[in-house]
């Protein structure tokens, strides 16, 4: 700010000088001021230029710092945020918010905090300056100054609406093409191409059209705001010439006027724009903040205790669950035995990864309660019942990272020897020595260079390698080959063996073993037992076994 102060000041220092240069030395042809004010001129340039720098430099430390500080909170708080959140917030908003909402706030900082601090005070010398060298000459220019800036305004709200219409059109462009580019297959095989590149089309003339609008506005600016500049120039000279002809001035008195005057446009050029900037940076500062100011609801208990067991049973006692107001499970009871198997079979939106998600409570149930071990696990800390718990999900979680750091994501200080022996039990092993670089195989986004069952052997060798004593399986196996499957089953048999375990499965041939099996329809348990005494029964599961059994 101080520099600034003087950025300002030396502005009007300069226009102030011209005074004496055309009276002392062009007219009065002074032999010392000759060199005295060149010297003073030079002097004066170079305390501008200094602290030019410095208010320059400081304006985009400060606003980039406060740009990555609140990256930083954002993220932290995203991060943080419940399982909710992200099923309803889209992934491509939350990274355009992310990124430029926050540049924008950037923008909005460095310019009207900061700039308009400048510009303010450089107004303020260079008036100060005209008043000093005529005041009369200064009132008569400052009544006509709003006729020349009302043009400035004009052109600022046009741009400002042609900014937002071209942000909204390039939204629905990247929308466009991130889905015609990762849906290719489905665009190819129902040979859509066409339909695409029409609606690509018609969006990228759109935001063309908003462009030139733009375009149009800034290069009927400059030449309308010179012609202005020039009546008000003519009006200048003549009153003024009067003035100096009547002696009532000094010509450097006019001319140092003049430069001030002339000096006056950037800065009320940038002050008119604020109002545009502030706008839009309010736009992105509420929005941000919205986002920092959203509560996670689902947070440790101050009282919470930390959960340390080796073996652990589940109990759920009575829950109802919804997903805002639909309920979909209603008065479920169901208790897990320590180190036994538990199945969920049941049709698809029964309610069985809801059930799943209510242990590692990415989800809360509206009513009743789920105990570990006999604990209400909203009385512990979230991190120590986490770390209790293994998953091995429907929609496989692979990183852009190496093989090694994917398994080892469960298990930061886990040696090379572990995550080999992971590997090796998920039957994994065998497929990543055959990659090129092994272990060290960065997988690409996606890791689309693997393939489905691949994929899934990765994470089942990561939950391995994580040794918690509750495993949650939800559809783990179910893009594996029937040979893989086999592997992977013996695997997860040993891996299961003293842990207690909750498994979702479509494919029976996958449950039979369990201890008990529970068959699912709307949220509810409508048959209970073990394989033989299901099958005895003859209900749906021995139904659903049959099909099964005859495809
Ligand atoms: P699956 O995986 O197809 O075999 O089906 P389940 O048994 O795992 O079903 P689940 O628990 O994912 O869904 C149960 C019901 O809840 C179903 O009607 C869809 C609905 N649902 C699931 N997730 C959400 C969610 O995040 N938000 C809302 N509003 N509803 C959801
Ligand atoms: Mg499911």
């Amino acid at each position: 700010m101080i520099a600034m102060v003087i950025v300002a000041l030396t502005t009007a220092v300069i226009a102030y000088l011209v005074k004496p240069i055309l009276d002392e030395i062009f007219i009065n042809k002074n032999q010392t001021l000759l060199y005295v004010i060149p010297i003073i001129l030079v002097v004066v340039y170079i305390i501008k230029g200094i602290a030019g720098y410095i208010q320059s430099y400081f304006m985009e430390y400060t606003g980039q710092r406060i740009v990555a500080d609140l990256q930083i909170d954002l993220y932290d708080h995203i991060v943080m945020q419940d399982a909710e959140f992200f099923a309803k917030n889209n992934t491509g908003s939350l990274t355009s918010r992310f990124l430029f909402d926050l540049h924008r706030l950037k923008q909005a900082i460095s310019q009207t905090i900061t700039g308009s601090l400048r510009d303010l005070t450089t107004v303020i010398g260079l008036v100060a300056v005209m008043f000093i060298q005529d005041w009369k000459l200064a009132l008569m220019s400052l009544t006509i100054f709003p006729i020349a800036v009302y043009p400035i305004v004009r052109f600022g709200k046009n741009m400002r609406r042609y900014a937002v219409g071209q942000q909204e059109e390039m939204g629905s462009l990247s929308a466009i093409l991130k889905e015609s580019f990762s849906y290719n297959r489905q665009v190819k095989i129902y040979t859509m191409e066409n339909y695409e590149i029409d609606r690509a089309t018609k969006s990228i003339n759109n935001v063309f059209k908003l462009m030139v609008k733009a375009a149009k506005v800034r290069a009927l600016s400059s030449p309308v705001m010179e012609l202005l500049g020039g009546f008000s120039m003519a009006f200048i000279i003549i009153y003024g010439g009067t003035r100096v002809m009547d002696g009532i001035i000094t010509t450097g008195a006019f001319f140092s006027f003049l430069t001030a005057l002339m000096s006056l446009y950037r800065p009320i050029k940038g002050l008119a724009n604020i109002n545009n900037v502030l706008q839009e940076g309010l736009a992105s500062a509420q929005r941000t903040f919205e986002m920092i100011d959203k509560k996670a609801q689902i947070i440790d208990k101050k009282s919470a205790k930390q959960l340390k067991l080796k073996q652990a049973d589940i109990e759920f006692k009575n829950i109802t669950f919804a997903y805002e107001d639909e309920v979909v499970i209603k008065d479920f009871n169901l208790t897990i035995p320590q180190g036994k198997t538990v199945a969920l079979v049941g049709s698809s939106g029964a309610g069985k990864t809801t059930i799943l998600n209510m242990i590692a409570r990415f989800f809360d149930p509206k009513k009743g309660s789920v105990n570990i071990s006999g604990v209400d696990i909203k009385t512990v800390t979230l991190k120590s019942l986490r770390e209790h718990i293994a998953l091995v999900t429907q929609d496989i979680a692979v990183f852009d990272d190496t093989v090694y750091n994917n398994i080892a994501y469960s298990k930061q200080n886990a040696s090379k020897e572990e995550v080999i022996k992971a590997a090796k039990a998920a039957a994994a092993d065998e497929f990543i020595i055959e990659l090129e670089k092994g272990y060290e195989t960065r997988l690409g986004e996606d890791g689309n260079t693997l393939s489905g069952g691949q994929k899934q052997r990765i994470a089942i060798a990561r939950a391995i390698l994580k040794n918690a004593p509750i495993l949650l399986l939800d559809e783990a196996t179910s893009s594996l080959d029937t040979e893989s499957e086999q592997q992977v089953q013996k695997a997860l048999k040993t891996l299961m063996k003293g842990r207690t375990t909750l498994v979702v499965a479509h494919r029976l041939s996958t449950v039979v073993n369990a201890d008990i099996i529970c068959v699912m329809k709307k949220g509810e348990i409508v048959e209970q037992g073990n394989h033989k005494e299901l099958m005895a029964k003859k209900g749906i599961y021995h139904n659903l076994y049959k099909i099964q059994e005859a495809l």
